[in-house]
């Protein structure tokens, strides 16, 4: 065996390990959710075939041709009892586009399908492709919401940085061909965050939208928006109402945005959200639930105070530090959720919990009191009601 083909069977050796690596629930103390110790997409989860031409003759040293970055920002679906991941495969270019991953379990043995997706285009070419939202419609497709980018046709010669975003619609029926829909058209001049609520509300196609006023800022914009359309082979929104807005002091000060499709429950629609605020260290990104009324999904029934889930440990650190995000999570029939959710753009997680302790969470924890003194007096509370009930059996430090 010569150098190259040791070189090759290293590598093939070290993907082989990486993606039969199992995972480990860890236990979280709070008693929504467990994490697990390892991520479930990372860039070296992404194929070897993707990245090296592995002809010794044309690539002697056997390099690798085409890098990728980061792998993040997954739609999430179970499918022919598979659990799939439409992630966000983003290239050492910047350039990112999506690519399907498939697990038997749900949290670990996460394999990339051989080829990435090739999305059609509309008109307007995309110059960037990110963030899928998946929606299992009951129209019988499964839509993709995503984020297409361009440059700014204003943009000054000078600038290189101004985009507009806007939500590109495509769907399929397997994940191999997707048809593309014209991009969603809204009052608003960007959208980011776009997402498909499966039923049809009213015999129309309603969308969660967010609103914003530039690609960074939301501006005068922001908040999670709600719009309908009566067609999705034309889809025009003319009036997008925010249902829960930016709120001083709270986790979604400076911006948020709807996350996966909610869910259906016996309660209302579960929603998870992420909302950002500013640090002199930057912009915070967590994630934070909420309920809607199985009857208007428009009106918040519940909204527990602060975050869900936040970036910990070495989910703090990646290319955009301090970030958690998720546009993918799966109920099953049986009342277990997947919560997949990406960290500081660069890597997947999975979270596990059930319907009923989601809806205990949204249900049972108080809501934002947008003071301190209030938090103290939720506190005094629960004090309260514990004494009561241990009867000096507790020390008072407990
Ligand atoms: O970098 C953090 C996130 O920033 C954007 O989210 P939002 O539109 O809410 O600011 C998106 O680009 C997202 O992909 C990214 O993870």
């Amino acid at each position: 065996m010569n150098a190259f083909e040791e070189r090759l069977d290293q590598l093939h050796d070290a993907y082989l390990k990486l993606i039969s690596k199992p995972n480990e629930k860890l236990v979280h103390n709070n008693g929504v959710y467990n994490r697990y110790k390892y991520p479930v997409l990372t860039a070296a989860h992404t194929p070897l075939f993707w990245r090296y031409d592995i002809c010794e003759e044309t690539n002697p040293y056997l390099m690798e041709r085409f890098g990728i970055n980061a792998v993040f920002n997954a739609g999430a679906i179970k499918w022919r009892g598979k659990y799939i991941l439409i992630a966000r495969v983003e290239g050492v270019d910047r350039k990112s586009f999506f690519a399907v991953a498939e697990s038997g379990n749900g949290i670990d043995g996460f394999v990339f399908w051989p080829e990435p997706v090739s999305l059609p285009q509309t008109d307007e070419a995309d110059v960037n492709v990110y963030d899928m939202r998946l929606t299992q419609h009951e129209d019988g497709w499964i839509y993709g919401l995503f984020c297409t980018e361009r440059r700014d046709p204003s943009a000054p010669a000078t600038d290189q940085s101004m985009a507009v975003a806007a939500c590109g619609i495509t769907r399929t029926k397997d994940f191999l061909n997707w048809e593309r829909l014209p991009d969603l058209k809204t009052p608003s001049p960007q959208q980011r965050n776009v997402v498909l609520h499966p039923e049809f509300v009213d015999g129309l196609y309603a969308f969660y939208t967010r609103p914003q006023d530039g690609f960074i800022e939301a501006g005068s914009g922001g908040g999670i928006g709600l719009g309908f359309t009566k067609s999705i082979e034309n889809p025009i929104i003319d009036d997008e109402v925010i249902i829960h807005n930016k709120v001083y002091h709270t986790v979604y000060e400076a911006k948020n945005g709807a996350g996966p499709a909610p869910i259906r429950t016996g309660k209302g629609w579960l929603h998870l959200a992420h909302g950002v605020r500013n640090t002199a260290a930057g912009l915070r990104y967590v994630l934070y639930m909420f309920m809607t009324d199985l009857n208007d999904i428009g009106k918040i029934t519940h909204c527990p105070g602060g975050y869900f889930l936040a970036p910990e440990g070495d989910e703090r650190i990646g290319d955009v530090s301090n970030v958690l995000f998720c546009n993918g999570w799966i109920a099953e029939d049986n009342g277990k959720v997947f919560i997949y959710y990406a960290s500081s753009d660069t890597r997947m997680h999975v979270a596990t919990t059930t319907i009923g302790q989601l809806i205990d969470y949204v249900v049972n924890t108080p809501e934002d009191g947008y003071r301190s003194e209030s938090s103290v007096q939720k506190i005094l509370s629960i004090i309260q009601k514990n004494k009561a009930l241990v009867d000096g059996k507790y020390s008072v430090r407990a």
